[in-house]
């Protein structure tokens, strides 16, 4: 199975324990001109890939932001430019990370509105494949959707709370509501359901599975529904969690999390394709595509197509 995983799926192994950062919030140069006209190519070839999908289906938030920013197919965006753009918008900025880094090093850059983004770029051969956040997923990704004022305190916001939520003891449920919302999440438009979650909008193949396909459920979100269920990270996600309009987010940004957090504890969890009784389900998913058994042919024809 070919995807992008995301951030999330090396949670935890992310400092490796070996690596030691020159800086204490590891951020590292950029290094702009030392990438390769091979690397800019492969920022083209998946950035026209995604322009060709993401109209009708990139919620308008993030064609705007995408219009308004340096980001463009011809090379790979030097993140001091970007940053004086997103800067002067949302009053945030773009830093360059190795790659995965520390919850509580991620938590502190958002806190302060600092977006870590990986300065290396996939290889050719990985073009859907890749265990780390490269800078197609981070910067094509995220940093459109930051350009959006909602987004932006959002995300603060989410990082403040995943300081609080470390102490608390509640990194999990905090984490699939970031997982929910910024990778995965999905808007009601007056049009219909968009996009605008980075994990979606960086994946060739989650574009498509996510908004066209009947296999995976779409369901109204709601905040302790999403912090007892679990996710998948080595698939297409077999739910989506549908916000109303970024007013839901600007919502999140301001509850306390603390008394949800007492709720959610000890009450069951839901497996990624479970449905409960309370959820307002826009599209009960077929299941087809992660129930199908290895090796049948219809499975293959399931499989998300190579570049
Ligand atoms: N580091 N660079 C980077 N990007 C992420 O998205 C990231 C991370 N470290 C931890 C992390 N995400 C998540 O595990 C937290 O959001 C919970
Ligand atoms: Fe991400």
């Amino acid at each position: 199975m070919k995807r992008q995983l995301d951030a999330h799926a090396k949670h935890g192994l992310a400092a490796g324990g070996t690596a030691r950062p020159a800086r204490a919030d590891w951020t590292i140069d950029q290094g702009w001109s030392a990438y390769t006209a091979a690397d800019h190519a492969t920022w083209r070839t998946l950035f026209e890939r995604q322009r060709a999908l993401l109209p009708g289906r990139a919620c308008d938030e993030f064609l705007q932001g995408m219009a308004e920013l340096p980001i463009a197919p011809d090379r790979i965006p030097d993140f001091r430019a970007l940053s004086d753009v997103l800067r002067a918008r949302t009053g945030w900025e773009v830093v360059a990370v190795p790659g995965l880094v520390p919850d509580e090093v991620f938590f502190e850059h958002l806190a302060h509105r600092r977006f870590p983004a990986g300065n290396f770029i996939r290889r050719p051969e990985q073009l859907d494949y890749l265990e780390e956040p490269d800078v197609f997923h981070d910067v094509f990704g995220h940093v459109p959707m930051l350009a959006n004022p909602v987004v932006a305190d959002y995300l603060q916001a989410y990082g403040e709370g995943g300081l609080r939520a470390r102490r608390l003891g509640t990194l999990a449920q905090l984490a699939r509501v970031y997982w929910y919302t910024i990778e995965f999440g999905l808007v009601a438009q007056a049009d219909g359901l968009r996009l605008y979650g980075a994990g979606i909008a960086s994946s060739f193949a989650e574009t498509t599975f996510a908004l066209d396909d009947p296999s995976p459920h779409r369901v109204g979100f709601d905040l302790a529904r999403v912090m007892r269920t679990r996710y998948r990270i080595d698939d297409f996600q077999e739910v989506y969690f549908v916000i109303r309009s970024f007013d839901e987010l600007l919502d999140l940004a301001r509850v306390d999390f603390a008394p949800l957090y007492a709720q959610v504890r000890g009450a069951p969890e839901f497996d990624p394709g479970q449905l409960a009784p309370t959820d307002h389900v826009r599209h009960r998913g077929t299941g087809a595509h992660h129930h199908r058994a290895p090796g049948d042919p219809a499975a293959a024809a399931a499989e998300p197509s190579p570049p």
